[in-house]
């Protein structure tokens, strides 16, 4: 496969003003005629009049220019292009594609799922549609006229407004839309069904009515409420923090059960999947309320951020992807609590993307080459992306970072743009020099800080050292060092926080300091001290990088609980588990657990005083996947057992103190999905897990009894987890049997069950998986399904996975060679547990290479996975 470079960018030869699209669907087919209006572009570099258009998996059955039938002798078609060498300055360009959306298991362009017909486009799917110049800088007005049999599909939908419908012959009729905005191909979006609609009104700040949509399958038709109520809150928000107001006179999502992503922001028309939008009480947990939350608002927030303004080129992906990533972290932070969400965004920065910046597979925010874009939708892109935009918020502050944000939408809408500009407006609008800290964009890999300390008691001054240094990572080394907001503060003996005075001749100095870094070694003192102060480092995360301080445990303990920053509070507690579960890694016989861990962890369990939802956060001890990503050589069946017997440890000697928590949290009253009610859940659900990993009688009958009573899957759900851990088999099967006989109805539920197992190391050893992969509601062209089984035992039961002799690897190998050929996109996403073999001991990492070679060795290897597993081998 052919490697595309950012270098290589030039601006499209041919612009289109105009798409006329007619979709006729049938059962056997669907045929596509498109009108294109077409000019040159006066903006290209390249002269001549050769006109390309994408195309993937087309059957041409006819093609015009401006209304003359083209000879098969003046275009060639080849496979991925169609290519004619002359065309005029303007011209009208009419093509007619037949495609078989009932056998695309590929899930890109046009598909049936569940018996409707549904579009992703982003990244190249339109290309899969008709040809067209498939690229984000390819900006069109586009109208689509859809026609299908009308008790089949009776809903046809697409971007824009309706304009026209009515019937055709032989029990068909039409729907036309007209989409006013000009958009790139990707954000083009179909369906047709049979679906039930719920509809909604929002007002926005100029008084425009908003006709809202949520269009589902009948059985559905009561799940839709949480998405709406979050999609006005979304609404909302966007005009009262950013000024947005939204443009069309309608709104539609439609859920989908088959779909590769989360959901898809088409203009007007948001595709998503189902279990990102449909929610009740009764199936859905706390966390998925709270992820449709965020992805509604999400998808919401592209309007603006992606399609108003959208990107030049998929380089650019982050401008869109990291800008709303942010703006829904905001969202969520402004629902519900600043902190916990802080807490949950670096958790998977510092778990998930920190392994990728460090891996095989690092690029930077703004990757420089790429074979296959779907392989880019990574968490460098969204959370590092989302990172970097945090970081300009906190060095300009609020009011400016508006200031910046309106001049870039003002400026570029309309327009297909860069990070460069997005960074430029920022700094226009600011008056600050952002050029260093573009290297944020440029530079892969994860910068980190060596930070020591001195006190001078005679002086009074205590002052920190931090050097700077960012790893090599796959084809960069030798980098320059970056612009590093390093949040501090100091405080005393008593947990009160210290005036940071960095003048000898200062006082009452501000209580907490953004020290920016930019050089690779920096020294700061601070004055007017009269003992040695604890230092709180790089407070709320303010930069995604590695901090190397040498902390006591006296310190982290003190942290714990006095830490006036609640990010650090909590990140005190994770550095003190981690450190105690590595002495265990490092000597397993003979080292005490730390008494001092215990004696912490009873103060948070019966602390009813602090924040329940931080206390809920704080109990739960760092994963698996983390305690991997912070060893050089991880041993992972080390590693699980290290950490199981700290946990065994605790909740031996915390038994009365859980009991207790678990009782204190229970019986609520009425199902609230307040952050209060949302904290009870999690405390009681932790309490009931720790009690049932050790077998606690008391324990198995409040989850039996939990199992059976709960008013909602939160409660349910946690109860056959824990019971599902525990060594109560005979419990344990008779849950996993209740719970399948009482929602094998419903998908969603149903991904839920499949994952309880997959990740269990009790019911989730490879034969199990093997027999969950033969279960009847498993099914292989569901995304959801091979995610909850696959995906599941591969990135979360870190112990069955990684068993000595390289059993589960092969065995996902095999399954990434079964899906390649039905579904790349999916393929190329599994491969990645296996993509960090170098990470692990030689034990291990020689058989996760030998599994990838086996991949690698397939015949007929997708360019998805031919680009990640190569990209891993070299
Ligand atoms: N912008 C959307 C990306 C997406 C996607 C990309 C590749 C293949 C399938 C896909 N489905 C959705 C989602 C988002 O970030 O909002
Ligand atoms: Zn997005």
């Amino acid at each position: 496969p052919q490697t595309i470079y950012l270098s290589e960018y030039q601006p499209p030869a041919y612009l289109v003003d105009h798409v006329n699209l007619r979709f006729e669907l049938f059962e056997d087919g669907a045929r596509v005629h498109s009108t294109l209006s077409m000019r040159r572009n006066p903006a290209a570099m390249q002269s001549g009049s050769t006109l390309e258009l994408d195309g993937d998996s087309l059957t041409l059955e006819s093609l015009a220019l401006n209304g003359q039938s083209l000879a098969s002798d003046e275009y060639r078609n080849e496979g991925d292009k169609l290519v004619i060498p002359t065309v005029p300055e303007a011209f009208e360009l009419t093509v007619v594609t037949w495609i078989e959306p009932q056998n695309n298991t590929r899930l890109e362009g046009l598909y049936k799922s569940s018996g409707m017909f549904c579009t992703q486009c982003e990244a190249e799917g339109f290309r899969c549609i008709t040809y067209y110049p498939d690229r984000p800088d390819v900006m069109a007005r586009f109208q689509t006229r859809v026609e299908a049999d009308k008790s089949a599909y009776p809903v046809l939908l697409s971007n824009g407004n309706p304009v026209e419908q009515g019937d055709l012959e032989n029990g068909r009729h039409f729907v036309t839309w007209e989409d006013p905005f000009p958009k790139p191909a990707y954000l083009f979006a179909l369906v047709a069904g049979d679906l039930v609609e719920k509809r909604d009104t929002f007002t926005t700040c100029s008084g425009r009515n908003i006709d809202l949509r949520i269009y589902v399958e009948a059985r559905n038709a009561r799940k839709c409420d949480y998405a709406m109520d979050a999609l006005k809150r979304s609404m909302r928000w966007d005009e009262e923090v950013y000024g947005r107001e939204y443009d069309l006179d309608i709104f539609m999502i439609v859920a989908v059960d088959d779909f590769n992503m989360g959901a898809m922001e088409n203009k007007g028309l948001n595709i998503f999947n189902s279990s990102c939008v449909l929610a009740s009480q009764d199936t859905a947990t706390d966390a998925a309320f709270q992820r449709i939350e965020a992805i509604v608002a999400h998808e919401y927030f592209h309007n603006w951020s992606g399609n108003r303004v959208t990107c030049r080129d998929w380089f650019q992906l982050s401008l869109k992807e990291g800008f709303t990533v942010f703006r829904d972290s905001q969202f969520s932070a402004d629902m519900g609590s600043p902190t916990v969400k802080r807490i949950e965004d670096v958790t998977l920065l510092r778990t998930a993307q920190f392994a990728e910046d460090a891996g095989p597979m690092a690029h930077p925010v703004r990757p420089a080459s790429y074979m296959e874009i779907s392989n880019f939708y990574t968490l460098t892109i969204y959370e590092k992306g989302a990172e970097v935009v945090r970081m300009i918020h906190n060095l300009l502050g609020a009011e400016l970072f508006r200031k910046g944000s309106d001049l870039y939408f003002d400026r570029h809408d309309g327009q297909a743009v860069t990070t460069d500009d997005f960074v430029k407006a920022m700094e226009d609008a600011s008056g600050r020099d952002l050029g260093q800290f573009r290297l944020w964009y440029e530079q892969a890999g994860t910068p980190v800080l060596a930070v020591s300390d001195h006190y001078d008691e005679v002086q009074g001054v205590y002052r920190l050292d931090i050097r700077q240094s960012v790893p090599d990572t796959p084809g960069q080394s030798g980098k320059k060092p970056q612009h590093i907001p390093f949040a501090i503060g100091l405080l005393d003996s008593e947990g009160q926080p210290l005036p940071l005075n960095m003048g000898a001749e200062d006082s009452n100095g501000p209580a907490e300091r953004v020290l920016e870094l930019t050089e690779t070694q920096h020294s700061f003192e601070f004055h007017g001290l009269k003992e040695r102060p604890v230092p709180s480092l790089l407070r709320d995360f303010s930069a995604p990088v590695r901090v190397h301080y040498p902390w006591t445990r006296e310190q982290l303990l003190f942290l714990m609980s006095h830490d006036p920053d609640g990010f650090n509070r909590w990140d005190a507690g994770q550095k003190l588990a981690v450190d105690v579960i590595q002495s265990l890694v490092d000597a397993p016989q003979g080292t005490e657990i730390e008494p001092r861990l215990v004696e912490a962890y009873r103060l948070l369990l019966n602390d009813t005083e602090l924040d329940q939802a931080l206390v809920a956060k704080m109990l739960l001890l760092p994963s698996e996947a983390y305690l991997i990503e912070l060893s050089e050589q991880a041993d992972v069946p080390a590693i699980h057992d290290a950490r199981e017997q700290v946990l065994t440890h605790l909740a031996q000697a915390l038994r009365d103190d859980l009991l207790a928590c678990y009782q204190r949290n229970a019986g609520q009253g009425d199902y609230q999905l307040t952050p209060g009610a949302i904290a009870r859940r999690s405390l009681r659900n932790t309490a009931l897990a720790w009690l049932l990993h050790i077998d606690d009688k008391q324990g198995r009958a409040l989850a039996v009894e939990q199992f059976e009573q709960a008013d909602n899957m939160t409660d349910r759900l946690g109860a056959l987890r824990a019971l599902v851990n525990s060594g109560f088999e005979s419990d344990r099967i008779r849950a996993l049997a209740e719970f399948f006989e009482r929602f094998q109805d419903d998908p969603q539920v149903v991904e839920l069950w499949f994952s309880v197992q997959a990740s269990s190391d009790r019911a989730g050893q490879l034969p199990q998986i093997q027999a969950l992969l033969e279960h009847p509601a498993f099914d292989w062209k569901n995304p959801n399904k091979v995610r909850s089984v696959v995906g599941v035992f591969a990135g979360q039961n870190l112990a069955a996975f990684h068993k000595p002799g390289g059993s589960g690897y092969r065995f996902l190998a095999d399954q990434v060679c079964r899906l390649d050929d039905s579904n790349p996109q999916i393929a190329a996403r599994l491969v990645s547990p296996l993509t960090r073999w170098k990470k692990f001991s030689p034990q291990y990492s020689s058989q996760m290479k030998t599994a990838l070679e086996r991949i690698r060795d397939k015949t007929e290897l997708s360019r998805d996975v031919y680009e990640v597993v190569h990209k891993s081998l070299a």
